[in-house]
């Protein structure tokens, strides 16, 4: 099954949405394998922030992706790459639809509450750089034969 990366901010959490975010995750029926809560360190938010390391906003980026603890996920389902980006919103969450995390969260572009991972190749990228191995769950959900045939 498809799997995808997916991280509260720092924003996220401090604001108290960890909750209200991951209950949409549940409900649409994707399935959370792993899941932690950390700061960020320097050297790895680099590294996933790495396709933007030459734009103008690279460091303040880094600045606030580091600047205090995120939850980190491993997310499994049906298209779930797909399902968490239009879950999540346009990146500013000022153009982001209403009925989107974005949209219905946030307010600023730098500070958009969540991220989820653009492609597969993104997603394995960025599933090893931020779990090992042992730390994903392998688990049957019971709704499971109620979401798909
Ligand atoms: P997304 O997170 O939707 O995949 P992205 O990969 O283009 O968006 O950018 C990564 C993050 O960088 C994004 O979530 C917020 C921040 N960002 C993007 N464009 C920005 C800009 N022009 N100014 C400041 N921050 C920006
Ligand atoms: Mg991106």
């Amino acid at each position: 099954m498809e799997r995808t990366f997916v991280m509260i901010k720092p924003d996220g959490l401090q604001r108290g949405l960890v909750g209200r975010i991951i209950q949409r995750i549940e409900a649409k029926g994707l399935k959370i394998v792993a899941m932690k809560m950390r700061t960020i360190p320097t050297d790895v938010a680099e590294e996933h922030y790495v396709e933007h390391v030459e734009k103008p906003f690279f460091k303040d980026l880094v600045g606030f992706i580091t600047s205090g603890p995120s939850v980190p996920m491993v997310v499994e389902g049906k298209g779930a790459i797909f399902e968490v980006r239009k879950m999540n919103g346009a990146t500013n969450p000022t153009k982001a639809q209403p009925g989107t995390i974005r949209g219905d969260f946030g307010l600023d572009l730098g500070r958009n509450v969540i991220h989820g991972s653009d492609s597969p190749e993104s997603a394995a990228r960025e599933i090893a750089l931020h779990f090992d191995e042992s730390e994903l769950s392998i688990y049957t959900r019971i709704d499971e034969a109620w979401l798909y045939e």
